[in-house]
């Protein structure tokens, strides 16, 4: 199989999870910022224009990147990175949605309707953009209250595929640019754990 893929959020999800597995798979390079995705040949291997994309061995592809972190947990399910037992996977699959959709949507959503960019995806709304920016900000919040716990991971006391979520959640904060403010404890300390692991990639300057 090979990795069709470039630094990006989702993008990130899947070389994270990988390297957190100990696999290394051929990648092929996809220029996001050129704009590769959204032409020919790469819409043949995914009419969404959006990488990651793993294209198999029988030449079918997957998309979407935790559906492909799902593929390599069933090939390669050490160090299990989706919960183990039905309540520790039903705890990670609940944290790893609450990361998406609640504080990773609105900063993704904030990228979406600011950034020139994305222009060409459909119209950009500046208050909707507002808006998000603020439900960001609550998220964290209420994310920090949440992990005030003493817990070192998001799901608990293992890392897991919900880290990898708030990870590409860091990396997007890095683009936009926003800072984590000082004033959460519990998510600051969450965030230098994450970007000191090894798997956390090297950004260009
Ligand atoms: N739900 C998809 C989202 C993928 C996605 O949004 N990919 C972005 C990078 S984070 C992309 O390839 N964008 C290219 C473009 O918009 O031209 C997933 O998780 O794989």
């Amino acid at each position: 199989m090979k990795l069709h893929n470039g630094l990006s959020p989702n993008g990130l999800r899947v070389t994270v999870f990988l390297a957190e597995k100990g696999l290394e798979i051929p990648v092929v390079p996809v220029d996001i910022l050129g704009g590769e995705p959204r032409r020919e040949p790469f819409l043949s291997l995914n009419p969404l224009g959006e990488v990651p994309v793993l294209e198999l061995d029988d030449g079918s592809v997957l998309t979407e990147s935790v559906a492909i972190c799902r593929y390599i947990e069933g090939l390669f399910p050490d160090p299990p990175l989706f919960g183990m037992g039905a309540k520790g996977q039903a705890v990670v699959e609940m944290w790893n949605r609450r990361l998406e959709q609640r504080v990773h949507g609105p900063l993704s959503d904030v990228a979406r309707h600011e950034f020139a960019f994305f222009k060409e995806r459909g119209p950009q709304f500046a208050d909707f953009a507002r808006a998000r920016r603020s439900d960001y900000r609550a998220a964290l919040g209420w994310l920090d209250r949440e992990m005030s716990d003493g817990r070192s991971f998001v799901a608990g006391d293992a890392f897991s595929v919900a880290d990898i979520t708030g990870m590409a959640m860091l990396l997007l904060a890095h683009f936009v640019p926003v800072v984590l403010p000082e004033e959460l404890k519990a998510v600051k300390r969450w965030e230098s754990a994450m970007k000191a692991r090894p798997s956390w990639p090297k950004l260009p300057q």
